[in-house]
């Protein structure tokens, strides 16, 4: 039997000059080729006409906590505004979680990152509950939306694996039962010592688990939080360095410039990643100080120009810690430019990377991610003439498509604008920056096999 075939024409690869034309058979690329306007080739089942709109694979989203998400207010909202009473408040709803609870909100969220065209996701799970009903939820919604997204799971302990009863034996526990990814969170650990000490279980765990490892990592404006050289270490020392991941690391924000030199050749050296929540640790840190006010954020730019590789995550939508959010990867990309001040044209290019190929280089997807024949046929069609501008206009995907389906689509839709005497449509291109394409006239047909006979 043959799968369902898809075409996709004329597509503008980011950063590749000349535009390409792709097939799909059995939710596999097939060929990947410059484009050729007069082809031959016998219609597909689907056929796709980009007509030079940008075509990315899709959007990874390597930091989220799929649990905790669209609980904001319950049961009080957080007044402060810190990590802390956000950690607070969800202790207080965690004895209400459910099974139905946390299928009915993550499905929603994964839903809405399906939509923005998020086709990989990896979901912090707080592991510190000796009912693990989170953890049991989201392995079973894992295996439910696998045809669309793939769901990878941290054992996440929220309130410490030294500092809370059993933590250690609740970690192993949801390992276990099925996490991928082994997390740890030594900046709230009671003391240093145990921080550190939670480092090397997590690493241990996931050595004989054959695990993932991403740990929350000096999420706190103090600049005596240095956990990461610690997780850095055990990589580099075990050689794990590309499945260890530090997330947030807003403490480096705080560092002073002969400390953080050592630790760019550390980090680069140990070949760990780093996720950077822009638009959720502005919002979280700083809270403690007066003016000037520190931004809390990892030192992104320069831990790339070291060869580190960094991605941007969105941590949270509606939850104790940020009430707003959709999980949309183009406005991470966005706050990432502002935030870390990426706005040079490579460096804008760079944040489009970070939510796409840099994310996947943080959860391993390796041959399972990527525009090559061979690789799985999932892939998002934006109405941009590049990655800046996509960023820049916050477009929403013209499609989605996963292993070979399209899984979602929407219309362009522009302001109608009454001006001088004329209507015009408005959304927002600057003209010349679409010279060479013409993807406003981007179409899709599903009827690819009519008028032949088989
Ligand atoms: N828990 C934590 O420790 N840090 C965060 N940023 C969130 C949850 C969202
Ligand atoms: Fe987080």
């Amino acid at each position: 039997m043959t799968g369902a075939t898809l075409r996709v024409r004329a597509a503008r690869l980011p950063g590749r000059p000349d535009l390409v034309d792709l097939e799909v058979r059995d939710g596999r690329f097939t060929s990947v080729a410059t484009h050729d306007p007069g082809t031959t080739a016998a219609p597909a089942d689907v056929e796709i006409d980009a007509a030079g709109a940008l075509l990315s694979p899709p959007f990874v989203e390597p930091h989220i906590h799929l649990d905790a998400t669209l609980t904001a207010g319950e049961p009080r909202w957080n007044g402060s505004g810190t990590l802390w009473e956000g950690i607070a408040v969800w202790s207080e709803r965690k004895p209400d979680v459910t099974r139905d609870d946390v299928l009915d909100r993550a499905e929603q969220v994964l839903r809405w990152q399906a939509a923005h065209g998020v086709l990989h996701v990896r979901s912090h799970c707080d592991v510190t509950d000796p009912r693990l009903v989170a953890l049991d939820a989201l392995v079973e919604l894992r295996d439910r939306v696998r045809d669309v997204i793939g769901l990878q799971i941290v054992a996440f302990p929220q309130e410490g694996i030294l500092s809370f009863p059993d933590g250690e034996k609740l970690l192993e526990e949801a390992v276990r039962r099925g996490a991928d990814v082994v997390g740890a969170i030594p900046h709230f650990e009671d003391t240093r010592e145990d921080g550190v000490r939670s480092i090397e279980v997590a690493v241990d765990l996931a050595e004989r688990y054959d695990r993932l490892v991403d740990a929350h990592c000096d999420e706190i404006d103090d600049e005596h939080s240095r956990f990461v050289e610690v997780l850095a270490t055990q990589a580099l020392r075990r050689g794990m360095g590309e499945r260890v991941t530090a997330s947030h690391t807003t403490a480096m924000g705080s560092y002073g410039g002969a400390y953080a030199y050592k630790l760019e050749r550390l980090l680069s050296r140990s070949g760990i990643n780093l996720v950077s929540n822009p638009l959720v640790n502005l919002a979280l840190q700083g809270r403690f100080d007066s003016y000037p006010k520190r931004r809390g954020l990892t030192r992104v730019k320069e831990m790339l120009a070291a060869g580190v590789n960094v991605a941007f995550g969105s941590d949270d939508v509606m939850d104790p810690w940020f009430p707003l959010g959709t999980a949309n990867p183009l406005l991470l990309a966005h706050t990432g430019v502002v935030a870390a001040q990426m706005t040079g044209q490579a460096e804008i290019a760079e944040t489009f990377a970070m939510v796409t190929e840099r994310a996947a280089r943080v959860l391993a997807l390796g041959q399972g991610y990527g525009i090559e024949a061979g690789r799985p046929a999932s892939f998002v069609v934006l109405p941009a003439s590049s990655p800046m501008d996509a960023i820049r206009r916050q477009v929403r995907p013209r499609w989605v498509v996963a292993h070979g389906r399209v899984v979602a689509s929407a219309e362009p839709a522009p302001a109608r604008l009454r001006w001088l005497g004329t209507e015009v449509d408005v959304d927002f291109v600057r003209s010349r920056d679409e010279a060479g394409t013409g993807w406003r006239a981007a179409t899709i047909s599903t009827d690819g096999g009519a008028g032949s006979t088989d």
